[in-house]
């Protein structure tokens, strides 16, 4: 399914001018961003398996459909049989879908439990929602708390997504199990934080603290956007995730602390702006 999706890219790229990015959308694209962390690789994995299957089962289907009704149809059928119950036919096709069942719900509940398996955590992450902007902070790291907000059209910069870019962007660290504790403005709305190439994506409910984790494999931007219909800045609240070495990290961090110190009011001050 990916070659079969990467060869339909291909093709659409000869046509279109825009470069295939990594962590963010690209012109023409079908199927699924390319993979990120190691979680969006397993999901990308299963859709593509439970893609086969169904595949499989639908044409099945439609053969037995079409060969009952040519060779039982009235005109080559002239003298029905009165046959009822066939014990055998009836084990098999109630045992054969529970099979085909039970062979999807393995990896599914697999891919289910990874999501939700906070046991190897490196460093939390609180993403808070605003009424539209996004809002972190960095509990393990002296509490470095900032917002981000979308770059408008005439501040982008070469190669920074419309729509998708924001003034200060999420920095983390590669090959780091990050916990992002999600939540929104308790005098706010639902929203939600996902990020399509990580595999991520978490309802940000005002009163309630969800979570969920990722790990980056490789350097680079990866983007992802408000995806609970929130109102009307729904469209305008994007994720900028920055993913740097350890050493960089470290060294961002430093110059954060400096540069977000710890201040309550910046959150709030925010509206008065
Ligand atoms: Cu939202």
């Amino acid at each position: 399914m990916k070659q079969f999706n990467y060869f339909i890219l291909s093709i659409f790229f000869t046509f279109s001018s825009s470069a295939f990015a990594k962590g963010q959308p690209s012109e023409w694209q079908l199927g699924f961003q390319e993979a990120g962390s190691p979680l969006m690789k397993q999901l990308i994995d299963f859709h593509d398996f439970v893609f086969w299957v169904i595949t499989a089962i639908t044409v099945f289907v439609f053969l037995l459909l079409a060969y009952v009704c040519i060779k039982f149809s009235a005109k080559n059928n002239k003298k029905p049989s009165t046959t009822t119950h066939n014990s055998l036919l009836e084990v098999a096709w109630t045992v054969v879908p529970v099979l085909i069942l039970v062979v999807l719900a393995i990896p599914s509940f697999r891919l289910l439990y990874n999501q939700n398996d906070f046991s190897k955590i490196d460093m939390t992450i609180k993403a808070t929602a605003y009424t539209w902007y996004w809002s972190y902070e960095y509990p393990d790291h002296d509490g470095i708390t900032f917002d981000s907000i979308m770059l408008q059209d005439e501040e982008l910069k070469e190669g920074q997504p419309r729509l998708l870019s924001t003034d200060y962007q999420l920095v983390v660290p590669v090959n780091t199990n990050i916990k992002v504790q999600i939540t929104s403005d308790p005098s706010g709305v639902i929203h939600s934080w996902a990020v399509p190439s990580l595999g991520v994506k978490m309802d940000a409910i005002p009163g309630r603290l969800n979570e969920t984790y990722f790990n980056i494999t490789e350097p680079g931007m990866y983007y992802g956007q408000c995806s609970e219909l929130c109102g009307i800045g729904h469209g305008f609240m994007p994720i900028s995730i920055k993913a740097v070495s350890s050493e960089e990290f470290v060294s961002w961090v430093d110059v954060a602390k400096e540069e977000f110190a710890s201040d309550e009011s910046d959150v709030n001050s925010y509206a008065n702006k």
